[in-house]
């Protein structure tokens, strides 16, 4: 006689949990953020504060052992956090054992954890394919089949495997300047992001991403989704070469229509990135 199902027993043939939550493509992401206790940092020994500090950086490091696939931290300036984490990795326990050891660490008690964003990495549906993208210059004034128009058109073909990539699997850009702030699409009557035709949509995703465009080299996006996955639709990360790019974008963008009619924005929170050992010394914890 077969045995009654266990209450958590996956169905027959499905796979180990390990697979089963990761994506089919892309990464899991966390925004973590927290501040120290003072109370509490003051209430430790020394002996448990050095601990501390040690098991501190060991778990921040990038290529620590365990360490997930990407992994920054950033000094947060202001009353919302002290520091934060920003994690990915294709195993969302791979980036939530950050969370989990920092808390286990002699520091744990004395960290509040202040805020967190859980998203996964993913291609916009409004990322041009090459054929959108050769009629999207054709919009533009370009004449189809001509030199320039071809040049262009093989250009973005040759790089699209790596935009749709580092979209998936992004790299860490290497300036200081960060920020990060969910967003969602508005719903509400007359401005209803959802209920736009696709064409328009990416008529307007097309004047977002050509201001974007304008900053290249200057400053870098990653959009995160969190689309039933936390209380936001999308996580904004941004890097830039100097902090006053990052108030020039977002107000620049504040004018694009695909922002100004259908934005809603949550916290925004800055960000200098910095070494674990910078932050506990910036912190006055060590
Ligand atoms: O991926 C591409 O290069 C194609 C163009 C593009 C898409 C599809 C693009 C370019 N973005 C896309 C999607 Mn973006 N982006 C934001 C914000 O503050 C605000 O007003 C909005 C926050 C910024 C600052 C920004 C920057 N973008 C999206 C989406 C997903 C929509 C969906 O899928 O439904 C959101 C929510 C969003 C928001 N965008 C760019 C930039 C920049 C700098 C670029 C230039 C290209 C690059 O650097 O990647």
């Amino acid at each position: 006689m077969s045995q009654p199902a266990s209450p958590h027993a996956r169905p027959a043939g499905s796979e180990s949990i390990v697979a089963a939550i990761e994506p089919h493509t892309g990464w899991h992401v966390a925004h973590l953020f927290y501040a120290f206790d003072r109370q509490r940092l003051a209430a430790l020994s020394a002996e448990a504060r050095a601990a501390g500090a040690a098991e501190f950086q060991a778990t921040l490091a990038p290529a620590g052992a365990g360490a997930p696939t990407r992994l920054q931290t950033w000094l947060v300036p202001g009353h919302k956090a002290d520091f934060a984490v920003v994690a990915m990795d294709p195993s969302p326990l791979a980036v939530d054992a950050i969370h989990q050891r920092l808390l286990a660490g002699p520091l744990g008690a004395a960290l509040v954890p202040t805020w967190s964003f859980v998203s996964l990495t993913e291609v916009s549906e409004y990322v041009p394919t090459v054929e959108q993208y050769g009629r999207r210059l054709v919009e533009e004034g370009e004449v189809e089949g001509s030199a320039s128009w071809k040049a262009k058109v093989q250009g973005y073909a040759s790089r699209e495997d790596a935009m749709r990539k580092a979209r998936l699997e992004p790299e860490l850009p290497p300036w200081p300047n960060a920020c990060f702030y969910p967003m969602n699409k508005s719903r509400v009557l007359g401005a209803n992001w959802f209920t736009l035709p696709f064409a328009e949509r990416m008529r307007l995703m097309a004047e977002h991403g050509r201001t974007g465009m304008s900053f290249g080299g200057r400053v870098t996006q990653l959009i995160t989704v969190s689309v039933g996955l936390d209380d936001w639709e999308w996580g904004v990360t941004l890097w830039a070469k100097r902090p006053d790019y990052l108030k020039e974008i977002v107000y620049t963008m504040r004018f694009d229509e695909a922002s100004a009619r259908y934005a809603e924005f949550g916290p925004f929170y800055t960000g200098f990135v910095a070494t674990p050992a910078e932050i506990l010394a910036h912190c006055r914890v060590t």
